[in-house]
């Protein structure tokens, strides 16, 4: 075994190296404790998730089964991706009595995957929408790409940009500003697919479309900090609010998120007279249609 203390960063050349703030810090053991313990609890989320979702598709009608299958398939991906970041982020400290150092050999930590992520889930996330508001086909694909080049233009400049964050902060704010032209884009394409879906859903629950709107841009919204943080200072600190940050973020934009959209489909579903639908939503099976009218 090499002792810890050959395998600490020679001046944090690796951390610059790696182009991940993770590796520059040491931290203490509360900080690298609660790192641990964001790690799992979201990837214990997703995968928890799974379930959910493929049981709410059985209640749902056939034109809308999808969405809730979409987002077991974004859990099982999410829960991978940060199955994997938890595991490096164990890997990549070791304690030396005081702090845990960010280790200069084997492996060393990195938020990039969450970005290979994103390319997967960003995509899907994106088509659930004009699926969930049962848009035409044609129009459906063409509005899914629309929105598909700019949200994965958007994760890629940033990819690019985020190995800027050990102190090349031009390329960092550069890239951070391409990413968010194309972020801008894609929330034009998003509005475009919502005022679809407000004259497209039933008058009961037309209010959903333009409230997710305005929970799409909350909760998008996140990423960006969390992406910008590092120049606020290489402190632990800030290394734990970023994890906490893309955490919230994560299991808001595609757990919570899912769940809306897999109510709106249920209450839709109902709603266009799809009996096990309302049958999952009545107090009283006699009375199903009812209470899916009365917004139960
Ligand atoms: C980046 C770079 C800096 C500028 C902007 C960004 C936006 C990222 C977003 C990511 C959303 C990810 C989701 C993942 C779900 O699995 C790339 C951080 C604007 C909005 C929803």
């Amino acid at each position: 075994m090499v002792p810890v203390e050959a395998q600490l960063p020679a001046e944090s050349a690796n951390g610059a190296l790696t182009g991940s703030i993770e590796n520059l810090i040491p931290l203490t053991a509360g900080e690298y404790t609660t790192g641990s313990l964001i790690l799992m609890v979201s990837y214990g989320a997703h995968f928890a998730f799974i379930l959910y979702f493929l049981f709410a598709a059985m209640q749902v009608a056939p034109r809308y089964r999808l969405v809730p299958i979409m987002s077991a398939l974004v859990m099982a991906s999410a829960g991978l991706s940060l199955f994997r970041e938890f595991s490096l982020w164990e890997a990549s400290y070791a304690f030396d009595g005081a702090m845990y150092q960010p280790l200069a050999e084997g492996n060393s930590f990195t938020n990039a995957f969450r970005y290979g992520n994103w390319t997967i889930t960003v995509p899907i996330l994106l088509t659930q929408l004009p699926i969930a508001f049962a848009l035409a086909r044609p129009d459906l694909h063409k509005r899914a790409l629309r929105m598909i080049i700019p949200g994965v233009l958007m994760i890629w400049t940033g990819l690019y940009g985020q190995f800027g964050e050990t102190g090349d902060w031009s390329r960092l704010n550069i890239w951070g500003v391409i990413s968010t032209v194309f972020f801008v884009w894609l929330i034009i394409e998003v509005r475009g697919v919502i005022t679809a879906g407000i004259a497209n859903s039933p008058p009961a629950i037309s209010a959903w479309p333009r409230r997710l709107f305005w929970y799409f841009l909350a909760t998008w919204g996140i990423y960006p900090i969390a992406y910008a943080l590092p120049q606020l200072g290489f402190t632990g600190d800030i290394v734990v609010t970023r994890q906490l940050l893309f955490s919230i973020a994560d299991i808001s934009t595609k757990l919570i998120f899912g769940i809306i959209l897999s109510r709106y489909v249920l209450r839709r579903s109902a709603l266009e007279g799809y009996v096990p639908a309302a049958e999952a939503l009545s107090t009283e099976p006699v009375a199903s249609k009812v209470a899916s009218q009365r917004g139960d």
